[in-house]
């Protein structure tokens, strides 16, 4: 039988991914809108104390601006209910507009809050506020949690606030510009211990300059793309659309890998290392696995990316 992308997304299969963070997730996702503002409050709070977030750029904030505007001329009152009504994804003007945002627009806007709420130019969370058991045992889990898995939670938590955009008849996407890719001579060389594929490299070559015309040019038509606990994204205008709005100034940083023959002449490559989100640059490494079906012809049928459970995984490579 040959690949589809279901029997593909098995390769590598004893790569240990960091399961709790979508078991996490799950919990978080069951709380109440204030405990789970509350949480996410204290939560942002402590990891200040050791990680550094970057401003978002104009770039992003420039869509949030107006909704951004409303919410400061609210009372407290109307502040504290439309920041529910987004975690409660009741359907509001603002909970609307909220979902048509890429998730660099959606941080931005709560990167904007946050320090609204500081000031006090926006409700802030009750001096008092008691978290419910469950709340606190959630908080207690995403303290015990690696930075790169602790900021995934919290993306998972924003990007999955709003209305639900199924619900939305004529649902437009908004996603801020695409940015110039690096100069060909300004671009890093890639190396990786153990894997010299060409595919490979110009993959993480190109997504490092935010070059996505060429990145998507190595897949297959019918190529496909899983980001970390996702389900696969399946096509080339949908992979290309994916880059431009969700994958710009990432830093890949592989490290080592295996090449391996497969059925019908495929070949299999799992690339571990690290990636850094331009909101918090070289102070989080996120642990990552790449695992690669590059078909007969060179081209990617199939990647996954994978959040590695721990460090011990970036020297998973032999196969059982
Ligand atoms: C406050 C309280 C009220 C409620 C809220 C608040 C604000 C919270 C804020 C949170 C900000 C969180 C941020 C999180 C950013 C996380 C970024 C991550 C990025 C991961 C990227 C990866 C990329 C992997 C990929 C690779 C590929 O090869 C292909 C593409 C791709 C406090 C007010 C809400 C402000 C900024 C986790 C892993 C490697 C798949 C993308
Ligand atoms: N500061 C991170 C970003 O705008 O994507
Ligand atoms: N979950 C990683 C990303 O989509 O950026
Ligand atoms: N561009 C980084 C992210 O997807 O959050």
């Amino acid at each position: 039988m040959p690949y589809t992308v279901d029997s593909a997304r098995n390769i590598f299969s004893d790569t240990l991914a960091a399961d709790s963070v979508p078991a996490t997730t799950a919990r978080f996702t069951e709380l109440n809108a204030e405990d789970q503002l509350a949480l996410i409050w204290f939560a942002y709070l402590e990891m200040g104390k050791s990680i550094t977030i970057a401003a978002p750029g104009a770039a992003n904030m420039q869509f949030a601006e107006s909704t951004l505007a409303q919410i400061k001329e609210m009372s407290y009152g109307e502040q504290s209910q439309a920041m529910c009504d987004l975690a409660n994804r009741t359907d509001t003007s603002i909970s609307r507009t909220y979902a048509t945002w890429t998730a660099n627009i959606k941080l931005g806007f709560w990167y904007r809050l946050g320090q609204w709420m500081q000031e006090g130019i926006v409700a802030p969370i009750p001096s008092g506020y008691k978290l419910s058991t469950n709340a606190a045992a959630v908080l207690e889990t995403i303290r015990g949690l690696e930075p790169g898995q602790q900021i995934t939670v919290l993306r998972n938590a924003v990007v999955d606030m709003g209305f639900d955009p199924k619900n939305i008849e004529g649902y437009q996407r908004v996603s801020e510009p695409v940015v110039v890719p690096t100069e060909i001579t300004q671009r890093d060389k890639v190396t990786i211990e153990g894997v010299d594929n060409a595919t490979v490299v110009q993959y993480m070559t190109n997504l490092n300059a935010n070059d996505f015309d060429a990145l998507i040019d190595l897949f297959t038509e019918d190529g496909a793309l899983q980001p970390p606990f996702e389900r696969p994204i399946v096509g080339k205008e949908a992979i290309l659309r994916f880059f431009r709005e969700e994958c710009q100034n990432l830093k890949l940083i592989p490290e080592r890998g295996v090449s391996e023959p497969a059925k019908d002449d495929f070949l299999q490559i799992k690339v571990t290392g690290t990636c850094q989100t331009p909101w918090f640059g070289a102070n989080v490494g996120m642990n990552i696995a790449w695992r690669f079906l590059l078909n007969p012809s060179g081209k990617i049928f199939f990647v996954a990316i994978d959040l590695l459970a721990s460090p011990k995984e970036l020297v998973n490579l032999v196969r059982k």
